[in-house]
């Protein structure tokens, strides 16, 4: 990895060193995409069977995936995996119920109340990828909290197997979420069927999901067009800054950056440090451990855009976090606590040297959806609200009409709009005649 010393860089290079890898779409990607959307929307499953076929190798006849084979393959599944699929789904639903957000109502004048209810979204489809591997934790991380929310239809989309069928784990994942609509459709089809509909698709009002450059753009292109669905997040290459002091442990640092290295060729990982001694070891140890991983070849490329940054001390080093706002963020500090107050930006922060960013992907409670590409400046991660549709209500009495209505009598005078005037004044007329109680 290449090792920078922060304070030696001018302004450009230190902002060509926070540089992300990937920026938008190219222009292969956007046509190609546009090109998907438009066969999906005019040939429905004809289409998706077509694009199946073609990129990703699978003859599908039945894009659903029958009842009775998800439960033959939850069944059959490895028992160990699925008592940890169990075990997980418990913490994730845990965490997620407690931040739910709750209906409140607040008298703001005498005879004015103003509420707020939390509905769920009707129809909700769920992406999990399979690109490289299937990631029947992502099915988890959207399952659950559009379980908790309410959903009464949630739709998942995961592209098949050479064979046709959907991974088991993922039908097991799923099945732990309640949902019972699984179909075999990958990449940016995927997306298009959700969006659209087809005969077997139903139409979703909002589309949920981490995936690849075509997935991430075509949930871009969908819900920019008119009456589109609404999308969670751009999810899209994996990203770790890990912020480490002199006692930090190269061998464990080591490991956190290439647990994201290995996600993707674009997954960027970056160290900084105020010890160049810490930086020296966790290049070796990266050297040293990506040479066991199964996935060396992805982790290299991804490590090639990485970096060690020498900063000159550890506050400087956080303002070089919220500069970059990362998806994941590990404090391996002393006192990581003590930090945490200085942190403004970062999808998920994981404190001190016994909390792996594998735990938040898995299995702590977390979600491991989060704004990727600097997107934590404006954002969190998907949470029960990202699955719910917070609605207001009011009601005023006579009295609190006239209460409060001068107010905005005097406001539409204002803004020169004079049936607004009148839906006011109309109604405070009638009501002066006849007086008014609460
Ligand atoms: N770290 C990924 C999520 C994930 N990790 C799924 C393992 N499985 C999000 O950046
Ligand atoms: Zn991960």
């Amino acid at each position: 990895m290449n090792v920078l010393t922060w304070s030696e860089l001018s302004a450009q290079e230190q902002q060509d060193a926070l540089r992300r890898a990937t920026a938008a779409a190219g222009p292969k990607v956007t046509s190609g995409v546009i090109d998907i959307l438009a066969q999906v929307r005019t040939h429905g499953d004809e289409a998706l069977r077509e694009l199946t076929a073609r990129l990703d190798s699978a003859d599908v006849d039945a894009l659903e995936v029958p009842a009775a084979d998800r439960q033959a393959a939850v069944a059959a599944l490895d028992p160990q995996l699925r008592a940890a699929i169990i075990e997980a789904a418990g913490r994730i639903r845990a965490f997620h119920e407690a931040g739910m957000q709750q209906d409140y109502a607040v008298q703001t004048a005498p005879g004015v109340v103003c509420e707020r209810v939390v509905r769920p979204i009707r129809r909700v489809g769920l992406y999990v990828p399979a690109g490289s591997a299937p990631l029947p934790s992502t099915a988890l991380m959207l399952g659950i909290p559009a379980q908790l929310a309410g959903c009464p239809e949630v739709v998942l989309c995961t592209p098949p197997r050479p064979d046709g069928s959907a991974d088991p784990a993922v039908l097991a994942a799923a099945a732990e979420c309640g949902i019972e609509r699984v179909f075999v459709v990958g990449g940016a089809q995927a997306v298009a069927a959700m969006a659209y509909g087809t005969d077997s698709v139903p139409r979703c009002d909002k589309i949920f999901g981490p995936g690849n450059a075509w997935v991430t753009e075509a949930k871009r292109q969908v819900s920019t067009a008119e009456g589109g669905p609404g999308i969670d997040l751009p999810a899209g290459p994996s990203e770790v800054v890990v912020v480490a002091d002199a006692g930090a442990d190269a061998e464990f640092v080591a490991a956190d950056l290439l647990s994201q290295a290995e996600h993707g060729p674009d997954s960027q990982v970056l160290l900084l440090t105020e010890s160049q001694e810490l930086a020296e070891a966790v290049a070796e140890q990266v050297e040293e451990q990506v040479a066991s991983l199964p996935r060396a070849d992805i982790a290299r490329k991804a490590l090639a855009a990485s970096r060690i940054i020498l900063t000159p001390d550890l506050a400087t080093a956080l303002e070089v976090v919220n500069d970059y706002a990362p998806e994941h963020l590990i404090l391996a500090l002393r006192e990581p606590r003590d930090w945490l107050g200085r942190v403004e930006r970062a999808g998920s922060v994981f404190l001190g040297d016994t909390t792996p960013e594998t735990l938040g992907d898995y299995c702590s409670g977390t979600n491991h959806v989060l704004p990727t590409a600097g997107a934590a400046r404006f954002t969190g991660g998907v949470n029960v609200g990202s699955f719910q549709i917070a609605m207001t209500v009011q009601q005023a009495s006579p009295a609190g009409l006239q209460e409060v209505g001068p107010c905005a009598v005097t406001l539409a005078e204002a803004e020169s709009l004079h049936a607004h005037q009148r839906a006011v004044t109309r109604r405070l007329a009638r009501i002066g005649a006849g007086g008014a109680s609460t």
